[in-house]
């Protein structure tokens, strides 16, 4: 920010402009007097000379009320309850309660708060007009019929008025138009199919005591499970399954998407009458048997090599495990906050206030915690940014492998987004929030399960030293926080703000791996166990960042920076090898999906053409990668066809649209071919420039586990994040305003002066807790009955226990 003129050698001086001065309007700087005091306690603190100290005020967050309602938010309770009771009053939708249904019934599956289109919430945001009027948007999963389907309902206005509320098929917001209707493939699944898969397992019970001692028949002491790929293969009009077989943990570690057996039958259950299901196929080491009998056959024949198996053991359990560290006996370092929240809080609204920053909480089924309005000294920069979906496409040369694309969204973040563990996931002193949502005829809410704190980054925000002082700033954060476990594998989503006016978007992954039987599979994992491959993958998220800077009309810029040959005036002709910059906007959608360029030598910006900063630059937001990003190594997908058409870039811009909320829907995976969100429809070549516009971005990982994702795989390293900073937004880096920042001056190897601009200098006795004595009050979730509506008699439930799609 400020030009520099080096000279001298050795020791460099800087010649300070006279801009370069501190200047301090807002704090008065300390005294001399302070500063002394502050070098006398320092001194005696490394003197240990006890210091009668009182204990330190811990507050709270404060307590305030959001400018506006939470229009992103959850439905109340009693909103749920009436909108249940009316649904199931709807005589042609034929609802019957979860818990009295069977595989040919039809059942509510989700009930939840529809966001309001951006215009009407911009009326409301920023004109001082009303609230838009409220509306759910329920699914439904209509199964009595010989073709199941789920069903998008748009039902309101709510409030509940008998006469005046009404239910309309959900459309608009889908590429498909098809009624809000999605096929269902996974009607019969959990409950005939799985009886299904139990005759097959029986029919070859003697070869699988003979290779392993076990069998899977649907007994309690079954050692040996059944599990299959997903989505189901989508091939022509026909809906086949490979299924094989994992053995089973016996235990608390429930390890056994590490334990694949290596076996494997495909069968065709198209329609949904068993009796028209049939066996396709075995494969076993590379070998594919056209039926039961032609393996059976083979095997007892000799010809079958045996290759044992994978079982669980200590190997697998994320306990301790091995030699105890020297000195890991002693507490670790922990983060503190010496007097409480400095941020504040609407728990009711989810809304949070920090240090310029302000931002709603939203929450949803299908991506869990979203951010709404997120502003910075009161100017809008983002008005949602969010999940869309999460994608983990395998590979292998095995048909589980090669068939398996789990799209999380199918079984929504929401859901198993589970209460978080104080002082582990979250510094004890964080606050938490609770989320609820519907389920089974009941809302469920996740106890704080979403942490917001403070804390101090391991590195300082700025630094500088010269000849005369040196001077820091301290880098403090806000961190909005939380996980999703779904199946296997735990995702860690951090939204982080930062004093510069950039934030940060994290995804991490933990748990455990799901691996390959090693068997053939050399070019698709590293052997990491007995027979087991780690089995490539490449996790692909995909986040909504609908961007608003200083209004809704934006443009993307792209700064490249070229290689670059030339001659200067002064050059006397002779020719320059170096480089500049090429700026262009981005015009339409046509050019709107893109990748990282190499060696990172483009710059992504958003940016308003119409305001400029005061030397002609436009402001905006620069958009880079943090920790890596990744976009599917996979070109036209076999098994996800049109279903993920937004994993194929890093950055993809669309105009925004009532009609395009998001990238993906839930339920895309039950028809890959023409899913209900084609992303590729978004891009039709519409204007880009100076329009209300969405920035689309991928996060991911290529993963390939090795034994280090033994027993799980790890946070420190699995990982991606992007960042969003002000580029030529403010006129100097806003992180100038804190006070928590020093300034030493030297000379002749003494100090002079220790300016600390009036930081909080408070000396304090801190009541430290060890973490795990608030981990006994770990809860799960609270469950309350909606239909009938039981208001007040809550129950807790395991946060696993619920029941998925
Ligand atoms: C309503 O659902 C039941 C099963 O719950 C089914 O037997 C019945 O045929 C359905 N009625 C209509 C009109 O579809
Ligand atoms: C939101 O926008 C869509 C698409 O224009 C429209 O069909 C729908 O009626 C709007 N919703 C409301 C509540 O106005
Ligand atoms: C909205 O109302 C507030 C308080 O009544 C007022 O200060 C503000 O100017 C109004 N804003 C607009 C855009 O009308
Ligand atoms: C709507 O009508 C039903 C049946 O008549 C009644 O049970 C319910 O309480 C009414 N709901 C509201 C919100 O008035
Ligand atoms: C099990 O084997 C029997 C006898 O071969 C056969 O009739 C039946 O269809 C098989 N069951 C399944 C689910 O494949
Ligand atoms: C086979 O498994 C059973 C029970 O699961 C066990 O009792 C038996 O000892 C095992 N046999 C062998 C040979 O390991
Ligand atoms: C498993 O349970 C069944 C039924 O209770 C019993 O017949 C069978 O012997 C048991 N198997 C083993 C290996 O214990
Ligand atoms: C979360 O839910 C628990 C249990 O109902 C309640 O005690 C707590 O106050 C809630 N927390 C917030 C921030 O609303
Ligand atoms: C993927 O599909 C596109 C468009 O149809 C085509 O241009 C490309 O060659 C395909 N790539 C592969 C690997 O099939
Ligand atoms: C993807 O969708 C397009 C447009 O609907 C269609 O032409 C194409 O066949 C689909 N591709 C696959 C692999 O299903
Ligand atoms: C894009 O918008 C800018 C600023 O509003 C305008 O000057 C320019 O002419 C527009 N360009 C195109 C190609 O429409
Ligand atoms: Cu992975």
């Amino acid at each position: 920010m400020v030009s520099h003129t080096w000279i001298g050698i050795g020791v460099a001086a800087l010649l300070a402009p006279t801009v370069c001065s501190q200047s301090l309007p807002k704090f008065a700087p300390a005294s001399q007097g302070q500063a002394v005091g502050r070098r006398a306690l320092a001194a005696s603190l490394k003197q240990r000379t006890p210091l009668p100290r009182a204990p330190c005020t811990v507050r709270d967050a404060l307590n305030i009320e959001a400018p506006k309602e939470n229009i992103w938010g959850e439905l109340s309770g009693p909103e749920t309850a009436d909108i249940v009771a009316w649904l199931f009053a709807q005589k042609d939708l034929n609802l019957t309660t979860v818990e009295n249904a069977g595989s040919w019934d039809n059942t509510l599956l989700s009930v939840e708060l529809m966001h309001p289109n951006k215009t009407d919430a911009l009326t409301y945001l920023d004109s001082n007009g009303t609230a838009p009027v409220r509306y759910a948007r329920a699914v439904i999963n209509n199964q009595a019929t010989e073709e199941p389907y789920y069903q998008d309902l748009l039902v309101g206005p709510i409030p509940v008025v008998n006469g005046t509320t009404h239910w309309e098929p959900l459309e608009y917001p889908f590429t498909r138009k098809t009624g809000g209707r999605v096929r269902n493939l996974a009607a019969d699944v959990y409950t005939v199919f799985a009886k299904w898969t139990l005759e097959v397992s029986a029919n070859v019970s003697d070869i699988t005591l003979d290779l392993w001692n076990a069998t899977a028949l649907g007994l309690d002491n079954d050692t040996l499970g059944i599990g299959s790929i997903d989505p189901l293969y989508q091939d022509g009009d026909r809906i086949r399954r490979w299924d094989g077989f994992w053995s089973l943990s016996q235990d608390i570690f429930a390890s056994s998407s590490m334990t694949p057996m290596g076996l494997y039958f495909m069968s065709d259950t198209t329609g949904r009458d068993p009796s028209k299901w049939f066996v396709e196929g075995w494969y076993y080491n590379g070998i594919f048997y056209e039926s039961t009998e032609e393996f059976r056959d083979a095997y007892w024949s000799g010809k079958v090599e045996k290759l044992g198996g994978n079982f669980d053991g200590p190997w697998a359990h994320t306990d301790q495990q091995g030699d105890i560290l020297p000195q890991d006996v002693l507490s670790p370092p922990v983060t503190v906050a010496p007097q409480g929240a400095r941020y504040s809080v609407d728990a009711k609204r989810k809304y949070i206030e920090w240090m310029g920053w302000s931002f709603y909480i939203g929450f949803s089924r299908d991506s869990g915690m979203i951010l709404n309005d997120i502003r910075y000294k009161g100017k809008r920069i983002i008005y949602e940014l969010g999940l869309e979906e999460a994608l983990s496409h395998y590979a292998g040369s095995d048909p589980i492998q090669s068939h398996t694309a789990y799209l999380d969204g199918y079984y929504g973040f929401g859901p198993y987004s589970f209460e978080l563990l104080k002082g582990y996931d979250c510094p004890d002193y964080a606050t938490y929030l609770n989320s609820t949502f519907y389920v089974s005829e009941t809302s469920r809410t996740h106890i704080n399960n979403i942490c917001v704190f403070e804390a101090e980054s391991d590195f300082p925000l700025a630094r500088h030293s010269a000849a005369k002082y040196v001077a820091a700033t301290k880098n403090i954060k806000f961190v909005v926080r939380s996980i999703s476990t779904l199946g296997n594998y735990d995702y860690l989503f951090s939204y982080t703000f930062f004093m510069d006016g950039s934030l940060a978007i994290e995804v991490r992954a933990s748990g455990y791996i799901q691996a390959a039987f090693y068997a053939k599979n050399e070019d698709y994992g590293f052997h990491i166990h007995d027979q087991l491959s780690g089995s490539m993958h490449d996790h692909v998220l995909n986040f909504k960042a609908d961007f608003d800077i200083l209004g809704t009309d934006n443009t993307i810029e792209l700064v490249k920076q070229v290689p670059f040959t030339t001659t200067y005036p002064w050059s006397k002709g002779k020719v320059f090898n170096t480089m500049k910059i090429e700026r262009s906007f981005i015009d339409n959608e046509d050019e709107g999906r893109f990748n990282w360029a190499p060696n990172a030598q483009a710059q992504v910006l958003v940016v308003n053409r119409d305001e400029p900063n005061r030397f002609g630059e436009p402001r905006g937001y620069r958009i880079l990668p943090y920790t890596g990003t990744a976009h599917l190594t996979v070109e036209n997908s076999t098994v996800l066809n049109n279903a993920t058409n937004w994993a194929r870039h890093d950055i993809m811009v669309s105009q925004r649209k009532d009609t395009e909320p998001h990238s993906i829907h839930r339920y895309n995976n039950q028809d890959t071919h023409d899913p209900p969100v084609n992303f590729d429809n978004f891009f039709d070549g519409e204007s880009l420039n100076q329009t209300d516009l969405v920035v689309w971005f991928n996060l991911g990982m290529h993963h390939i586990p090795h034994t280090g994702d033994l027993p799980t795989t790890v946070f420190t390293t699995a990982h991606s994040g992007i960042q969003f900073m002000p580029s030529n937004y403010f006129e100097v880096g806003p992180n100038q305003e804190t006070i928590n920042m020093v300034r030493v001056d030297y000379s002749d190897g003494k100090v002079t002066d220790v300016v600390n601009f009036g930081s909080s200098k408070e000396v304090c006795e801190l009541s430290y807790e060890p973490s795990y004595t608030d981990l006994w009050e770990y809860k799960g979730d609270v469950v309350v009955r909606k239909f009938p509506y039981m208001p007040n008699e809550p129950y807790y439930a395991s946060p696993g226990s619920q029941g998925s799609s």
